[in-house]
């Protein structure tokens, strides 16, 4: 089997309202969409995004630039084309958006691989359980009023989440404990609460918030500080009883490996573009369980359930909601879980009236 072409498409999904994080304005998601065709007649996908559609273009051009490594190649040397493209973009840098497209033309790849075997990727990878709990992240913004924020926890129990995540990184402590205990009487003590400060605060800032935040047993504390303080993760882990998660914004193993040296975090969440694609996103699974710690993917939601499906230290998916537009298969929620695909490769095609709807340049 051999890669015949390599194609794009940039894609703009509004976020309507607008949201906030403690250092994010988010008013629409840019994808690049990829598009492995092969001369068997499969066609594998994959996608790199960015938050607004700011840079896509040099998104799309970084992948494009990467079609000389992949095209002629047979699909399922999956490891020998990641290595080619580490290789190719050497002198440019090995984290950043260049792993980006690597994580697309990537993703595409064992796409292909999961179509020719007729096997979700999960399976493949060996399976572990056939569905995940998840929670729901795209909601709870720093952006919403108190009284917002209970309709909107209210709602995802509705929609059948058993576990939601809200953000934090109000400038004064006392606001962002009254949010959270707000939503935290609004969902009772049976439902699960993730709060994410963004990176936002100092340490000194995230160890008096994290100790008031003890009262309402928070599944996990998020990125309290900047992700390269390392050492300041570190010294709010050993001192809150709240578990630590971060690492979304590292880069590939080296980056994960580095947060476990310096016990930055009580949970490792690996991010499907910056592992660049899922080859390396599994050996960093495999990092993480071999040091006992467990991983919760970051977005990428559809993608990710072939690692939750198939690494035992998965805890938690994270459900984010921007993407659905652009599939023809949706992640159903039933009692809080989220079931692994039973179709082949990734499990997830885009729908092409969408991508139309959507596309941009
Ligand atoms: C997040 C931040 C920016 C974009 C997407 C998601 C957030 C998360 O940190 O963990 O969901
Ligand atoms: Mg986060």
């Amino acid at each position: 089997m051999k890669i015949t072409a390599l194609r794009t498409a940039m894609v703009e999904i509004p976020i309507e309202p607008p949201l906030k994080t403690s250092i994010h304005q988010i008013g629409s998601v840019g994808c690049v969409l990829v598009f492995l065709d092969t001369d068997e007649g499969i066609t594998g996908e994959g996608y790199a995004f960015t938050l607004s559609a700011e840079r896509l273009d040099v998104i799309d051009a970084l992948v494009k630039s990467l079609a000389h490594v992949v095209v002629g190649r047979d699909p399922f040397d999956v490891e020998a084309i990641w290595r080619g493209m580490w290789n190719d973009i050497h002198f440019v840098g090995r984290a950043g958006l260049t792993n980006f497209a690597m994580a697309a033309i990537d993703t595409a790849c064992w796409d292909i691989v999961g179509k020719a075997m007729d096997k979700p990727l999960y399976k493949i990878f060996g399976g572990c359980r056939d569905k995940i709990k998840t929670y729901a992240s795209g909601g709870l913004w720093l952006s919403l009023s108190i009284d917002e924020l209970v309709v909107e926890a209210k709602g995802f129990i509705d929609q059948g989440f058993r576990a939601m995540k809200a953000r934090l990184g109000k400038p004064c402590i006392e606001e962002d404990v009254e949010r959270i205990a707000a939503v935290r009487a609004a969902i009772g003590s049976n439902i699960d609460l993730m709060a994410d400060a963004n990176q936002g605060l100092t340490v000194d800032h995230a160890i008096r918030l994290g100790r008031k935040l003890e009262a309402f047993n928070l599944v996990w504390f998020e990125e309290p500080v900047p992700t390269h303080d390392h050492e300041g993760h570190a010294m709010i882990a050993a001192v809150l009883d709240t578990p630590i998660a971060s690492g979304e914004t590292e880069y590939t193993h080296q980056g994960i490996k580095r947060m476990i040296d310096a016990k930055a975090a009580d949970i490792l969440m690996p991010d499907l573009q910056r592992m660049a694609g899922l080859t390396e996103f599994r050996k960093v699974a495999a990092l993480a369980e071999a040091h006992d710690l467990p991983i919760s993917p970051h977005i990428f939601s559809e993608q990710s359930l072939a690692i939750a499906g198939s690494a035992p230290n998965c805890t938690y998916l994270e459900y984010m909601p921007w993407f659905e537009p652009l599939y023809n298969e949706t992640m159903a929620v039933e009692d809080g879980m989220v079931a692994m695909p039973d179709r082949p490769g990734v499990g997830f095609t885009f729908d092409m009236d969408a991508v139309e709807r959507y596309r941009i340049g």
